[in-house]
């Protein structure tokens, strides 16, 4: 049985007042059982207020990025050590933002996945084509060596630490979702792909998220395919009713 999970990647939104004010009220929206984990993930300046604001609830905080480096002369950067310092136990790499603006290569999250995989933190490890490749049909190609590239140094016992999400760049705050079909084509070959280089019960085990536009009248019928084990969420996960009613979707 896969953890379902619902992650709010709130991006570079939200101040102090604003992060708070939203976590109050995506407590006031929890009524009842989730059938997933709850995960959001503020700006890093906020990351402590809440881990506190979310003490005694469902919800985990996680952290956007990372750096590779322990500690030292990396201006700008946060480790893990001070991510987990903070209460913060799972960390999001990869995403297709980092890769396009940042000029993140599959290197440098390769080497972001080990130290953050070697300090015991949960990877939720970004993937997804950008349009041009889903329309020469490289998308498969693309996806599964961003894979190989950033995760595939990793053994067995390191992947359990690991949350897949697969993003098509055409889908992300465009409000073009890709297709349940489409997704579960993905996922499905994410999965085999991984079953091909560690075994079934590797790639059984391994969440993986959808994100793109994911919305609450998107959200159920994306869930309901057998290899989409959730979602990562941006624009919809800063409305608190619409980020849990998509927790609801499962
Ligand atoms: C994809 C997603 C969250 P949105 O980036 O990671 O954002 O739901 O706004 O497309």
């Amino acid at each position: 049985m896969r953890t379902n999970i619902v992650a709010g990647n709130w991006k570079m939104n939200c101040d102090l007042p604003m992060t708070q004010d939203l976590i109050a009220k995506i407590k006031k929206e929890l009524s009842g059982e989730l059938k997933c984990e709850l995960m959001i993930a503020p700006s890093h300046p906020f990351l402590y207020a809440a881990f506190n604001a979310s003490l005694d609830t469902p919800i985990e905080v996680v952290a956007q990025n990372a750096s590779a480096h322990h500690s030292g002369a990396y201006t700008g950067e946060v480790s893990i050590d001070m991510l987990q310092s903070v209460g913060v136990q799972t960390v999001i790499l990869g995403h297709s933002e980092r890769r396009d603006i940042f000029k993140e290569t599959d290197q440098e999250l390769a080497d972001k996945t080990k130290t953050a995989v070697d300090k015991g933190m949960k990877v939720i490890f970004c993937c997804g084509e950008h349009l041009e490749e889903r329309k020469a049909g490289n998308h498969f190609v693309t996806v599964t060596q961003q894979i190989e590239e950033g995760l595939f140094q990793l053994d067995d016992k390191e992947w359990k630490q690991i949350i897949l999400a697969y993003e098509p760049v055409w889908a992300i705050g465009t409000g073009e979702t890709a297709s349940p079909e489409q997704a579960q084509e993905m996922h499905a070959h994410i999965r085999k792909f991984v079953a091909d280089k560690y075994g079934d019960k590797t790639a059984d085990k391994v969440s993986i998220l959808y994100g793109g536009s994911v919305k609450p009248e998107n959200a159920a019928e994306i869930f309901a395919k057998p290899d989409v084990d959730g979602g990562l969420v941006g624009g919809a996960s800063l409305d608190a009713s619409s980020f849990i009613a998509i927790a609801k979707s499962f």
